[in-house]
């Protein structure tokens, strides 16, 4: 792994275009990552109280409690960028910017935010998939920017990637287990799985077709990540309509 000046070496581009991700390692210093967390456990705990989150461990429902006591959680929370500054402000970090443009041009736009939190021993897989399964966004180039707030390894719930595999979109199935997710699990190839340990303030990006998994987090050690999903500006959703600028997709670097 390489750490991150702010932007990338042609050859960390050439190695993101070829195996469609990149892994950078520490970017954010520990007093960010500490206003990070506070931030991130607050919105945790308000959202544990009112119900504004999912359980992606279990079927979607909108029982508070069910959510909050299911025996397994991955939780989610979308957009933290609209219920806190401090996440809102994270999208505009230039060393993060810096480094999307080197892979995505000069034009960024938010699609979307979310947090995902493995509490420690209950934490549940993420399965193998590749994001624009669910997003069915045109054209199929968006980049993640997937950030750590705690240490992060193959035990409490790491980064799975699969080289290469985003050169092709492959059919996803809904998994067994929640309707929540999907899996195309039966498609993937466990011998070419690449896992990434990150420090708390690490960072790796991946390309929206990259075959990805995380596994539960049986651990003492809770797992806090956040994703940061980047379009240019003209990228069609699922229902054929541009994603337009907005509060929720704001523009985030516009350089032409
Ligand atoms: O954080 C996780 O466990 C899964 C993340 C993921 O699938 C993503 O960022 O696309």
């Amino acid at each position: 792994m390489e750490s991150a000046t702010g932007s990338l070496t042609a050859g960390q581009v050439a190695r993101f275009n070829a195996d469609g991700y990149l892994p950078i390692g520490k970017l954010l210093d520990d007093n960010l990552v500490d206003v990070l967390r506070d931030e991130y456990d607050r919105l945790f705990g308000e959202a544990r109280e009112t119900g504004n989150f999912r359980n992606l461990a279990i079927d979607n429902t909108d029982s508070v409690d069910e959510k909050n006591d299911a025996g397994t959680q991955m939780l989610q929370i979308m957009q933290m960028c609209e219920r806190s500054l401090v996440f809102r402000q994270l999208l505009y970090d230039e060393r993060i910017l810096d480094i999307v443009q080197d892979l995505l041009g000069p034009n960024l736009q938010l699609f979307h935010d979310q947090a995902l939190y493995k509490p420690a021993r209950q934490g549940d897989a993420v399965f193998w998939h590749q994001d624009n399964a669910y997003w069915q966004c045109v054209p199929a180039n968006l980049v993640s920017c997937w950030l750590t707030l705690d240490d992060v390894d193959r035990e409490n719930g790491a980064m799975h990637v699969i080289p290469g595999s985003h050169l092709s979109a492959i059919d996803h199935e809904m998994s067994q287990q929640t309707n929540a997710l999907l899996d195309s699990g039966d498609r993937v190839d466990p011998s070419q799985t690449v896992v990434i340990d990150l420090p708390a303030g690490g960072v790796m990006f991946h390309h929206c077709q990259t075959l990805h998994f995380t596994p539960p987090n049986p651990t003492d050690r809770q797992r806090r990540a956040f994703a940061i999903h980047f379009m240019t500006p003209g990228t069609r959703g699922k229902d054929g309509n541009y994603l337009d600028v907005s509060f929720s997709r704001p523009l985030l670097r516009a350089r032409m």
